[in-house]
């Protein structure tokens, strides 16, 4: 550690605090194997955690049902082989409690959580030009400060509370989804209200009906979900699992979405109807998300995004009894998979059960949360629970809540305020010395967040380690560089039909919100390949400079 002299904004002299090599903000999966590498490598890092422990997304998110969509084999990090052999994943759509439990047993054998400080909620950071630092405050007013501030904040993380009136008047008990709390909820003999119908809502919903007296569901827009053919690993599959990590992996680490499945070799439009039909049918049973790639033109040509509508409307209506219901699941303004296809288990079926009723807040809006439950146009729903699965600020919710000051004084909520401009999703021009892992610009939600973390961290601590070894003081993207990445992501979004759907991808899911489709659509496998020639390149589009002179 270098005691240095930091400034504020206004230049003061800031106290002598010692700065670290890095801060990493976040102990998701990202900032556990980054705090993890950056100690392997000899650097000096801290890292700094708003909950009681490791885990993120996986550690808030502990509604009943909570699942991961990626196979539990593939979800899981690559960068330690022995990490690989010892642990087994018991079904193939793994828990969040089984998520965890493998975080925590990372966490355990890295040591990873005693160079994180947890219950500590970044509230600002501010880079000093002087000394090229960032100075980190938390909430309670301790200040950090470091070399690098490496931002693994996450992509859904910033919870949403919708605006409804009388929304804080409910007597009843009333839960997040992405907030649960860590002791048991009975629902038993409740009647219970759900808002939202996206992932959290999804599979949330099938185990809440079997509990409670009632749930009635309120959706505002339907979402396509695709159930999983979930199973428990035997003792053979275990083996066959071993035996083929390590292919699994290579192939993997260049795929389109980080994990080893490929679209049918034609397109949808290629092949007659039986082909299509057997193709559809084959990816329904396998489950998911993936339905959404059964064909490689399904997001780019509406005629084959029709096809897969089509095939898909008609398994709703056959699981669904009430025709009627069928009709209100059936999402009717987007192509599907361009909101993100569920993964659930059992939710068609569920609303067979007499105890679910389906609102269909199109056609009768919510006018009114009261003290004892919810109002509608046309109705009104006593309630002793209310569940908000009403999803978050995705993708640069979490940045522009702590709003960091950069350089020239940048601040990242003016910078974004026309929409986020990244270099390759992980440089902000303005902000030297700063990464984000897994915000906007990056491919991010679109591949699998274990591989994709691995990846970006990885990068980063190259450019970190460059500039150790070479004396170099501060490491910003040049605006232009980042420009020219943000027209290319948006040039390349524009050619899929993603960009027809009012979706979190787009921001169109906060009021306010620059509407512009902000992961990386191009395929992680490309992202991966572009970011290591940038790399090799010496970092290219980067401006690296020694205090007193640039390069
Ligand atoms: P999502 O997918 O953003 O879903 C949020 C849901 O909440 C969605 O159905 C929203 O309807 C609904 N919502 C939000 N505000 C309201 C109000 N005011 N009234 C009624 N309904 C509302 O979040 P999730 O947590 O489910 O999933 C996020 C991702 O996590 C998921 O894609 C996976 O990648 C994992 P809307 O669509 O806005 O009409």
């Amino acid at each position: 550690m270098n005691p240095t002299s930091a400034h504020d904004q206004e230049g003061n002299q800031m106290s002598a605090a010692p700065t670290r090599d890095l801060l990493v903000v976040g102990a998701g999966i990202a900032g556990m194997y980054a705090v993890h590498k950056a100690t392997e490598s000899g650097l000096d890092v801290l890292g700094l955690e708003a909950g009681s422990d490791v885990g993120g997304t996986w550690y808030f998110n502990r509604y009943p049902g909570a699942r991961c969509d990626v196979e539990s084999v593939d979800y899981s990090y690559s960068f330690d082989r022995e990490l690989e052999k010892e642990w087994q994943w018991s079904e193939r759509f793994a828990t969040q409690a089984e998520i965890w439990s493998y975080l925590d047993h990372v966490a355990d054998r890295y040591r990873i959580r005693e160079r994180f400080l947890f219950d500590t909620r970044v509230a600002d950071a501010v880079f000093d030009e002087a000394t090229s630092t960032w100075s980190v405050t938390t909430e309670a007013g301790e200040t950090h400060r470091a070399k690098f501030l490496m931002m693994a904040t996450g992509s859904l993380s910033e919870p949403i509370k919708p605006r409804l009136a009388g929304v804080d008047s409910f007597a009843g008990e009333t839960y997040f989804t992405a907030m649960w709390p860590h002791e048991p909820v009975d629902l038993t003999g409740k009647r219970v209200g759900l808002i939202g119908t996206g992932s959290s809502g999804i599979q949330a919903a099938p185990i809440v009906a079997r509990q409670a007296r009632s749930l009635t569901i309120f959706q505002r827009t339907a979402n396509y979900t695709v159930p999983a053919p979930n199973r428990v690993f035997t003792e053979e599959d275990q083996r066959k699992i071993q035996e083929e990590y390590p292919h699994r992996r290579e192939v993997s680490a260049y795929a389109a979405a980080a994990s080893p499945h490929v679209s049918h070799t034609k397109k949808a439009t290629e092949v007659d109807a039986e082909e299509r039909r057997a193709a559809f049918e084959a990816r329904w049973a396998e489950g998911g998300v993936l339905f959404s790639k059964t064909f490689p033109d399904q997001s780019s040509d509406i005629v084959a995004n029709d096809y897969a509508r089509e095939f898909a409307e008609q398994k709703i209506r056959e699981i669904v009894q009430d025709p009627q219901v069928a009709d209100d699941l059936i999402p009717k303004d987007y192509p599907i998979g361009t909101k993100r296809i569920v993964t659930d288990s059992g939710y068609y079926e569920m609303f067979n059960r007499d105890n679910v009723e389906l609102v269909n807040l199109r056609r009768d809006p919510i006018t009114e949360v009261t003290d004892w439950g919810i109002k509608t146009e046309q109705g009104s729903y006593e309630l002793d629970v209310i569940i908000f699965a009403t999803g978050f600020d995705a993708l640069t919710g979490a940045l522009t809540r702590i709003d960091p000051k950069g350089a020239r004084g940048a601040r990242l909520s003016d910078v974004w305020a026309d929409g986020p401009v990244t270099y390759l999703g992980m440089g902000i021009p303005g902000f030297p010395n700063l990464f984000s892992i897994s915000g906007p610009g990056a491919p991010g939600v679109l591949a699998n967040m274990m591989t994709h973390s691995e990846q970006q961290v990885d990068w980063c601590l190259a450019l970190l380690q460059t500039c150790h070894e070479q004396g170099i003081d501060t490491a910003e993207p040049r605006q232009d560089a980042a420009e020219k990445w943000t027209e290319h992501l948006e040039e390349v979004a524009s050619k899929t039909l993603f960009v027809r759907a009012a979706s979190w991808y787009m921001g169109a899911n906060i009021e306010g919100k620059k509407q512009t489709f902000m992961p990386y659509i191009g395929g992680f496998g490309t992202f991966r390949k572009m970011c290591d020639d940038v790399r090799d390149a010496g970092f290219e589009g980067y401006v690296l400079t020694t205090n007193g002179g640039g390069q």
